[in-house]
């Protein structure tokens, strides 16, 4: 009798987490543990640590990451930010002539002259395992389901083994800086596991078990970075043992919860880039975390999670059938239209879901994987490519409502502009500050891997734009005097006394010039040109913002004098470089020199019609998602080229690029791979910006209601998109057209409307009042004043 009321009482219990699964559109799940790491483990994360769900049954193998645990750097033999010890300003006249004399040059003829050898650049670091065995566990287990609901981001790992159901819960808390692992089950009394921590053999691991309390001390070999992690083992019932291994051992409990905290002594400061010995920070999150049970860890981690994530809802009037998300990815683009759509969604939220899993306050910014990676020796040694793709990790911030989680991004750029100033200083004798093509966590402002042409000196302007975007997005004026203002003004500083007369024309130009990762080096190279020119548009901008009028006006004089890198040639494309040298056979995968539609301003079928026609010439020959393979199939660009086809307002060709997405470059845990593998996380970032631009965009000063809106997607609904100048919005379409929008505005003043589709058919009133709400203008354009926290309704007659 009193088993069976411990076994109800454990039911009852048991019952709340087993049914805690109601986000079917929004939860990845599986039939089967991770056979493969990087294909089908699932990802959680708290933006400072990352852990991979791989839920084998016998043994559970958490891998994880905390972002700091770098090689390279201070410490690692010969480390110099990747700058020649000598002023290079010499060298690069000598370049610049040579240009002048031969209009390009090869990586290897510039080598000569300006390169020199780069040492101990870094690589993130796996931080370690955790590694669970069960000795009870058979090989057959019945019913099992791993899943990852990303409403709630919990991933769980449920299955039936001799008549008992078993219940894993993971997740990573970011109030609590920890990730939480629970085991529990449906009769009292069968949780036995042994667990440990493990890691790669490149550092010295201390490693003691006390009291449950598994502890791992230790430095790399290579730069001497010190680290510990902590892993808290609890039980509820049976017994617990401390093994001399430095592993403790559960036997005969009801349920058991294990948190995990690591850190090290990195700190992102120029020269030193080390702070306080981590053993005290781990320490205090895993005792304040164990002090509290498991559902109030859970419940503090929704409250944190789930509103951020809620803010955006997307619908496309799909259904996720009831298959694992393997099997409906697998089957993509095969007939199954709701299952289509409703993958689509998810992915959409996904992108959410990683960039709030990888990037939040108090830590670095989302990486080339984000926060997750297994190796010693990852692809790109999983940093910072600042050419594309960490911009691209951060396209979805505002435009998805998330803009804390950039917070990181902002931090990072603040931290590389002391090493840049002496990149600036040394590489062009110039005030100011820069980055080139790629950097790590050790302020490495230099050129890596001479003679490869990785020559990219535009990417600290790019960067310091994107902080004025966040201001026209929200429209802070103390985020615009404090953070933009200053990086912005230093990136143009240097591109004020860089740049250079062009003798073709008398135009000043950036030179040498590399268009990203393709070449020849030559003068003006059209993305270079077009990066400048919006800094410096931006810049006098925000420099009148910001009570600087001087500099406004030299920015002003010096941008009349301006190649803007906005020229057609011969075959009708946008001219990727000063001379027509375009090949329309050309598919390489970077298309920079449409920087000008996006991320860019510059060209917008509303504003520049010719030159947005050649954008299009330009993509259909690079690598239109029909022709794409290998170069121009790369999964980021494919998903910057969603975003061109969003901005041309082509939402069909944007759906095109989503699906070949989807078939080709998204693996059976939905990230993306590079063409196959490796993992590379930007594709998820960029694809959700390209999503949202297909429903919304803001970026000419009017808020443009589904400007590229896919036959695909005749109906859906989406709430909570951001657009530029501090308006949220929500909008419902039917058969193509928009039915539904509501507007919430977080300022005062005049909002304009675009509504393509709907002929200038609708009403506008105060949604709380239901007033009427006068609009000016016509056709296609309409004006109205809005109010701080007001919210207004559209209604559509068709
Ligand atoms: C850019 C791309 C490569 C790769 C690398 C991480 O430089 O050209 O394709 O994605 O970043």
């Amino acid at each position: 009798m009193r088993t069976f009321w411990v076994v109800l009482c454990f039911s009852l219990l048991f019952a709340p987490i087993a049914q805690a699964e109601p986000h079917a559109n929004v939860t990845l799940w599986y039939d089967k543990p991770a056979a493969d790491w990087e294909r089908e483990g699932l990802p959680i994360g708290n933006g400072a640590m990352g852990a991979m769900i791989t839920g084998s049954v016998a043994s559970d193998t958490i891998q994880f990451n905390e972002k700091t645990l770098w090689t390279g750097g201070p410490g690692s033999p010969g480390y110099d930010m990747g700058l020649a010890p000598q002023s290079q300003k010499e060298a690069l006249v000598k370049v610049q002539a040579l240009l002048n004399a031969k209009v390009q040059a090869t990586p290897e003829e510039v080598a000569a002259i300006l390169g020199h050898p780069v040492s101990g650049y870094g690589d993130y670091q796996s931080f370690g395992e955790i590694k669970l065995t069960f000795p009870n566990a058979s090989d057959a287990p019945k019913a099992y389901r791993r899943s990852l609901d990303i409403a709630r981001a919990v991933a769980s790992v449920t299955y039936e083994d001799k008549g008992v159901r078993y219940r894993r819960e993971y997740f990573a808390s970011c109030p609590a800086g920890v990730i939480v692992v629970r085991l529990s089950a449906s009769k009292p009394g069968k949780i036995a596991f042994t667990a440990g921590l493990t890691a790669p053999d490149n550092r010295s691991a201390m490693r003691t078990a006390k009291q449950g309390r598994i502890t791992e001390t230790g430095a790399l070999k290579d730069n001497g970075l010190k680290y510990e992690a902590q892993l808290q083992v609890t039980a509820a019932g049976g017994s617990r043992r401390d093994n001399a291994d430095g592993s403790v051992t559960i036997a005969g409990a009801d349920s058991a919860v294990l948190i995990l905290s690591a850190g090290t002594n990195y700190r992102m400061h120029y020269p030193d880039y080390r702070g306080a010995d981590p053993h005290a920070a781990v320490m205090a999150k895993v005792d304040a975390a164990a002090k509290k049970s498991y559902t109030a860890l859970l419940t503090a981690h929704m409250r944190d999670y789930s509103p951020l994530f809620n803010r955006v809802g997307f619908n496309l009037g799909g259904v996720l059938p009831d298959k694992p998300t393997d099997v409906v990815r697998a089957n993509y683009g095969k007939g199954d239209e709701p299952a289509d759509r409703a993958l689509e969604a998810l992915y959409f939220q996904y992108g959410r879901y990683l960039l709030l899993a990888s990037s939040r306050a108090g830590s670095l910014p989302a990486n080339l994987q984000g926060v997750w990676n297994k190796s010693a020796t990852p692809p790109w040694n999983d940093d910072y490519h600042v050419n594309i793709n960490l911009q691209m990790n951060y396209w979805l911030a505002d435009l998805t409502n998330l803009p804390e989680a950039a917070t990181p991004f902002y931090d990072f750029i603040d931290g590389l502009v002391p090493p840049g100033e002496i990149s600036a200083g040394r590489m062009f004798g110039t005030r100011g500050w820069t980055v080139f093509l790629n950097t790590d966590v050790w302020g490495f402002t230099g050129v890596i891997s001479w003679p490869t042409a990785f020559w990219q000196p535009e990417a600290g302007a790019w960067l310091a734009s994107q902080y004025y975007d966040h201001y026209r997005y929200t429209l802070d004026k103390s985020f615009l005097q404090k953070r933009a203002y200053p990086v912005m003004k230093g990136a143009a500083e240097l591109w004020l006394e860089a740049l250079v007369v062009d003798p073709r024309d008398g135009k000043l130009v950036v030179s040498p010039s590399y268009s990203p990762e393709h070449g020849p080096f030559s003068a003006g190279a059209a993305m270079s040109q077009q990066i400048v020119y919006e800094l410096f548009s931006e810049t006098a901008e925000a420099a009148r913002l910001a009570g600087d009028p001087a500099f406004a006006a030299k920015l002003d004089t010096a941008r009349e004098k301006l190649d803007p890198g906005l020229a057609i040639g011969k075959w009708g494309q946008l001219k990727e470089w000063k001379e027509d040298w375009d090949d329309a056979k050309d598919e390489h995968r970077h298309t920079s020199h449409l920087y000008a539609l996006h991320p860019g301003f510059a060209i917008s079928p509303l504003t520049t019609p010719a030159l947005a026609e050649a954008a299009k010439v330009t993509l259909k020959a690079r690598g239109d998602s029909t022709t794409a393979h290998g170069e121009a199939g790369t999964g980021w660009s494919k998903a910057w080229k969603m975003n061109f086809w969003a901005r041309l307002y082509d939402g069909d060709h944007a759906h095109l690029l989503l699906a070949q997405l989807l078939k080709e470059n998204t693996m059976a845990n939905l990230w993306d791979a590079y063409v196959g593998p490796p993992f590379q996380i930007d594709a998820n970032f960029g694809s959700t910006a390209g999503m949202a631009e297909m429903l919304l965009q803001s970026q000419s000063g009017v808020i443009d209601i589904l400007p590229a809106l896919p036959k695909a997607w005749p109906q859906g609904s989406v709430h909570g998109l951001k657009a530029r100048g501090d308006v949220i919005v929500d909008i419902a379409w039917n058969e193509g057209r928009a039915t539904h929008v509501i507007l919430h505005a977080g300022h005062d003043g005049a909002i304009t409307l675009r509504t393509p589709l709907f002929g200038g058919k609708f009403t506008l009133t105060d949604a709380v009042s239901g007033k009427p709400v006068e609009l000016t203008g016509t056709g296609e354009r309409r004006s109205f004043t809005a109010h701080r926290n007001a919210r207004y309704q559209l209604q559509f007659v068709h």
